[in-house]
């Protein structure tokens, strides 16, 4: 139908629907092909639609049962560890318990120990108390006592300044008595007019050379007899004092032997021989006695002979 003036409006909608009635019988009249193709792709739409409905419902089951595993896992570690915040809630709890239990105990005895020092330093506090009563009486006397020491204390402080006085006048005369003393001994000893009659003096020594014999031991006591001893040599200058007072082929006994322990020579005094002269050859201690007792010729030399050998001897003392 054409648009004419007038209804306009009326004609416009007589030709709308005309169109449509149009493409209606239009598409009434499509090919087959057309309306075969829509339906499948409207078909192959619900197939992909159903595929992606299943696909999603799957993974959604996958996901949901993957997540329901996370939770029991979860579950399962939160029961245990629920069950180890027990069990340790227990042990402290237990712990707390002994702990509390022991501390009980220690503090029952500390206090049982406190309560015996109470009673212990109660009982020192009446003791205390007692000695104070006591004390009382005593003190008194003890003061008295004290009080007459002091009165005799002024009374005997003059006599005790004499008494220091008199202890320091000792005092030096026993230094002045020392230095004497010593002065004298010097003097004795340059002079020594203390060597008995018939001895020789040689330095501070004096010596005896006897004119009869005796064997060693015998001769050794005899020095004895006259608070001296055998003959010790301590020099060479003693050595020839000894030999320029003994006769051509006189032997005289030293106080030297090894008869404690062969080969170990010591002086009567204790010291070990030190300085020797020794003859040529000797000490050689022979036969079957054995030698163990020293003698001293003239020419100043020294041999080894049996200490029962009777022989002169030489005594020797201080001056
Ligand atoms: C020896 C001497 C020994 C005796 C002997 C007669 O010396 O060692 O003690 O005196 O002579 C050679
Ligand atoms: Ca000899």
């Amino acid at each position: 139908m054409s648009e004419g003036e007038g209804a306009v409006g009326t004609y416009e909608e007589c030709d709308f629907n005309e169109g449509m009635e149009l493409e209606k019988r239009e598409r009434r009249k499509a090919p087959k092909g057309v309306l075969s193709l829509l339906t499948s792709s409207l078909e192959r739409a619900v197939v992909l639609l159903y595929v992606l409905l299943a696909l999603t419902f799957v993974i959604f089951m996958a996901l949901t049962i993957v997540n329901l595993q996370r939770v029991s896992a979860a579950w399962e570690a939160l029961e245990q560890a629920r069950m180890r915040s027990e069990n340790s809630h227990t042990t402290a709890w237990h712990n707390l318990s002994e702990v509390q239990h022991t501390l009980d105990k220690q503090l029952s005895g500390e206090l049982k120990a406190i309560h015996g020092q109470l009673l212990n330093v109660s009982q020192e506090v009446e003791n205390v108390r007692w000695q104070m009563m006591q004390c009382k009486a005593e003190c008194g006397r003890e003061l008295l006592d004290h009080l007459r020491i002091s009165e005799e204390r002024d009374a005997l402080e003059p006599v005790l300044r004499q008494l220091a006085e008199v202890k320091q006048e000792q005092s030096r005369a026993s230094t002045l008595l020392d230095a004497a003393l010593e002065e004298m001994r010097n003097l004795s000893e340059i002079f020594c007019t203390r060597c008995p009659a018939g001895w020789q003096q040689f330095a501070k020594t004096c010596y005896f050379f006897s004119t009869t014999t005796k064997h060693w031991l015998a001769a050794k006591d005899s020095c004895a007899d006259f608070n001296a001893h055998l003959a010790v040599v301590d020099t060479e200058q003693e050595n020839k004092f000894l030999a320029n007072h003994i006769m051509e082929n006189r032997v005289f006994w030293l106080g030297l032997t090894d008869t404690h322990k062969e080969g170990d020579w010591q002086w009567v005094d204790g010291r070990s021989l030190s300085l020797s002269f020794w003859n040529k050859g000797e000490p050689n201690n022979v036969g079957h006695q054995g030698e163990d007792c020293a003698t001293i010729f003239s020419n100043g030399r020294w041999n080894d002979i049996v200490c029962s050998d009777a022989k002169a001897w030489i005594c020797e003392r201080s001056c």
